[in-house]
């Protein structure tokens, strides 16, 4: 399927109704639904999506930077490039042996000649796939075909759909550190009880457990984040200032959104010559009663 910039989509679904989009730009899931059609994801609805401007909302893949660590454009150059589909057979989508419907994406320093700003060759394949319990998994598997090691930093961006910011409450980062990106990165501790929120936030929780929970107390449903090859995670809501200053999110939409990202961040990860390295995140959506 094609979006109305003419760029590339791919469309999940499971027998039950169930529904994963993508868009080859940037390999960036954009939209989750459930089986009774409800978006799980936030977009914006100001959302630029002429490339090279990846979406503001759904799963943006923030690769091989993230932020402004490094030298690179802002969370990297991966969300700006478009990525190609390597199913095999091409026929979209295919199904694994667990009736999983899954697109493989691919992006290589040789296909989008990214080592003219990094110089490094590698291939990302990413394997989105929605399986029939409606669980969205993302697998990311980075592969050093060069001659010589390199090091990258990785988030999967993701803005979470919630009925109200003040509404939500997030566990499963008690007691860990932190680096808040708004005090110039310093490292702090995090208290003993789940997250809550009544201002910008903006943090990298180190090592976290590989199951963070995301409650949303109006609509009574919580997101569980299950993750591997991921130790941090990053917490982020601009809240009213920043989202003015922000051109590609209404001024209310920072009520209705939150990102929760898995990432590899604070110890960028290293691959030797030929090795590769393999993240997965897993979202699913719990509904309490
Ligand atoms: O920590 C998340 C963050 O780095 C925030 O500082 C904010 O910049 C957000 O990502 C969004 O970045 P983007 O480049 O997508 O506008």
């Amino acid at each position: 399927v094609k979006d109305k910039n003419g760029t590339d989509q791919v469309l999940l679904q499971n027998p039950k109704g169930a529904s994963v989009k993508i868009s080859l730009h940037g390999g960036q899931v954009l939209s989750w639904k459930t089986e009774r059609g409800d978006e799980l994801l936030f977009t914006s609805a100001k959302a630029n999506s002429k490339p090279p401007h990846p979406v503001r909302g759904g799963i943006p893949i923030c690769f091989p930077q993230f932020g402004t660590r490094g030298s690179l454009e802002q969370h990297g150059f991966a969300r700006n490039k478009m990525w190609l589909v390597e199913n095999d057979p091409p026929a979209l989508p295919s199904f694994d042996s667990t009736g999983k419907a899954y697109v493989d994406l691919v992006l290589k320093s040789s296909d989008e000649d990214t080592t003219r700003i990094w110089p490094h060759c590698f291939e990302f394949h990413l394997r989105v796939s929605l399986g029939l319990d409606g669980n969205l998994t993302l697998i990311s598997r980075v592969r050093n075909i060069n001659s010589k090691p390199f090091s990258f930093s990785i988030a999967y961006h993701t803005y979470f759909s919630i009925s109200d910011i003040s509404e939500v409450r997030v566990e499963g980062l008690e007691t860990l550190d932190y680096l808040d990106n708004m005090l110039d990165k310093e490292r702090f501790t995090e208290q003993g009880d789940a997250l809550t929120f009544e201002s910008e936030i903006d943090r990298v929780y180190l090592n976290s457990k590989d199951v963070v929970a995301v409650f949303d107390h109006e609509r009574k449903r919580t997101f569980l984040i299950e993750k591997e090859g991921l130790p941090d995670v990053v917490v982020w809501n601009p809240w009213d200032k920043k989202a003015k200053a922000l051109p590609d999110l209404g001024d209310e939409e920072y009520k209705h959104m939150l990102c929760v990202d898995g990432a590899a961040i604070e110890k960028p990860i290293t691959l030797k010559p030929g090795e590769e390295w393999t993240g997965k995140l897993s979202l699913s959506l719990v509904l309490s009663t």
